[in-house]
């Protein structure tokens, strides 16, 4: 057995109940391996993958708070610090029902990798909470998220560990949770990112994710003969990274016409209506139902099925393993030319095998939504020297550093013989950074 397979075995042996997160790791071994081979004995004495698949730090703490009606609730919340090899942990923290430890390790594991390709002085950490935001009032919203900090404080910092936002956890939650930090600990530092514009946060971070997914996805199109202008575009969410997605695909002269949410999906063939969509979603905080009832054009579904409509581009930008094989073979029987991840891990192993199978331009979330983190790390740049960038300063670093992602994963495919392989480029160019500092930074 190669030195992969038995890294592999090792870690499904140790992280059996974690399917997700063995998963991310399924994922990116495979893809090392002709690197790995090259330089088998080294990495192999210096343990290299067993290190690079253990979290430096799992942290996992009590959160009781007060609902409106004087009832303690108990959640339980998370931080794993995963690796530090390249700079403070950073990464988002997730708030939703669903989250367990595996979930947060496999987005700590994805994160890495993503905040290596942005060329950015970022490690990986991920956090959040199974505590779910829907249907709570602003107070109770606000005591979960002292009660998380007043934890979570004694782990991070400026140049520790910056937490940001991810599924559930945007303005409102990262306002409350900067403000007990402050009170804790008495420091008005750069400790989070997406804050409010009025005390450190960055322009341009709100619209980062998805404005650097239509920034990526164009820069593939350019670079296969394709051009974004003109295209129809099936989006799945209608969260923060949903919204600005469909928002700059409009600007660029393409047709985003679907977007979703956990209980349906729109079908809006004239195409769909941000300023409508940030109303019921940004401010109302309400189902798509309310954008149909608004919207003439629209068509509502009941439950799940953008990827049935017909579309040149995908953009599955809610959450994990939403496009499965089945969803993969409908897109490609419909023509679809490109797919590129804004959520992170939207894409089941089989689909992403079956669309690269069919010739199908496909852009891993790790590369396609670096973005957000890319702007965070912004955003701590500014927070350091005290400064605010203008927007058009920021998204134009913004830009240029997807642009540059493309072709740096498009190169590391070209290097190991997987020309167009995207998933293959992505994970081959940003481990290579990693495990060049690892290698350097002696047994730690
Ligand atoms: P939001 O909470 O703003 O929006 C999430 C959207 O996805 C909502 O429309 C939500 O619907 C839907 N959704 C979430 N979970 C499920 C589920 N289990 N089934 C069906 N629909 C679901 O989160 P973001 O837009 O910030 O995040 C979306 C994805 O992008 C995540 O995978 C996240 O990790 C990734 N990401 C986010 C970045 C960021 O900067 N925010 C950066 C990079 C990646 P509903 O409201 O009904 O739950
Ligand atoms: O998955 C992600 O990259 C994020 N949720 C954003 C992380 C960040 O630190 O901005």
């Amino acid at each position: 057995m190669g030195y992969v397979e038995e890294v592999f075995e090792k870690v499904k042996a140790k992280n059996a109940a974690e399917p997700e997160f063995l998963q991310a790791v399924e994922e990116v071994l495979e893809s090392l391996k002709p690197v790995i081979e090259k330089n088998e004995e080294a990495y192999r004495k210096a343990a290299l993958l067993e290190r690079i698949v253990e979290p430096e730090r799992q942290i996992k703490f009590r959160v009781p708070w007060v609902d409106d009606s004087g009832q303690v609730q108990v959640n339980t919340g998370y931080r794993v610090q995963f690796n530090s090899a390249i700079g403070p942990y950073k990464g988002g923290l997730r708030f939703h029902p669903s989250v367990y430890l595996g979930i947060i390790k496999f987005l700590g594991f994805e994160q890495i990798f993503k905040n290596s390709l942005t060329g950015l002085p970022i490690g990986g950490g991920k956090g959040g909470s199974d505590f779910d935001p829907k249907g709570k009032s602003d107070r109770e919203v606000m005591a979960f998220c002292q009660s998380f900090m007043t934890e979570l404080c004694k782990y991070i910092g400026k140049d520790e560990d910056v937490p940001a936002g991810d599924i559930g956890v945007g303005g409102r939650e990262i306002g409350f949770m900067f403000g007990q930090y402050k009170r804790i600990t008495g420091q008005y530092e750069g400790v989070l990112t997406g804050k409010g514009l009025t005390f450190g946060g960055s322009l341009a971070r709100t619209e980062a994710t998805g404005y650097g997914l239509l920034y990526l996805t164009e820069e593939m199109l350019k670079s296969n003969a394709q051009d974004i202008k003109g295209k129809t575009i099936a989006v799945s969410g209608s969260g923060n990274v949903a919204i600005y997605a469909i928002e700059k695909a409009k600007q660029l002269g393409a047709k985003p016409v679907t977007c979703s949410d956990s209980t349906g999906w729109i079908y809006d063939p004239e195409g769909i209506d941000v300023d409508l969509l940030k109303e019921v979603k940004e401010i109302n905080r309400a189902r798509l139902t309310e954008y149909a009832q608004k919207r003439s054009s629209a068509e509502y579904h009941e439950g799940k099925g953008v990827w049935s409509v017909k579309v040149d581009v995908a953009l599955p930008c809610a959450t994990q393993n939403e496009l499965t094989l089945d969803d993969a073979k409908t897109l490609v029987s419909n023509g679809v030319i490109a797919v590129a991840e804004g959520a992170n891990m939207p894409t089941t192993l089989d689909a992403t095998k079956y669309l690269q199978e069919n010739k199908v331009l496909f852009c891993p979330g790790k590369a396609s939504n670096a973005g957000g983190v890319a702007t965070s790390a912004l955003e701590m740049s500014q927070n350091s020297e005290r400064l605010s960038w203008t927007f058009e300063e920021v998204d134009g670093k913004l830009k240029q550093i997807m642009v540059d992602i493309f072709h740096n994963i498009d190169d590391a495919a070209k290097r190991y013989d997987m020309e167009g392989n995207y998933v293959a480029g992505a994970n081959i160019a940003g481990f290579e950074k990693v495990a060049t500092a690892m290698m350097a930074q002696g047994v730690v």
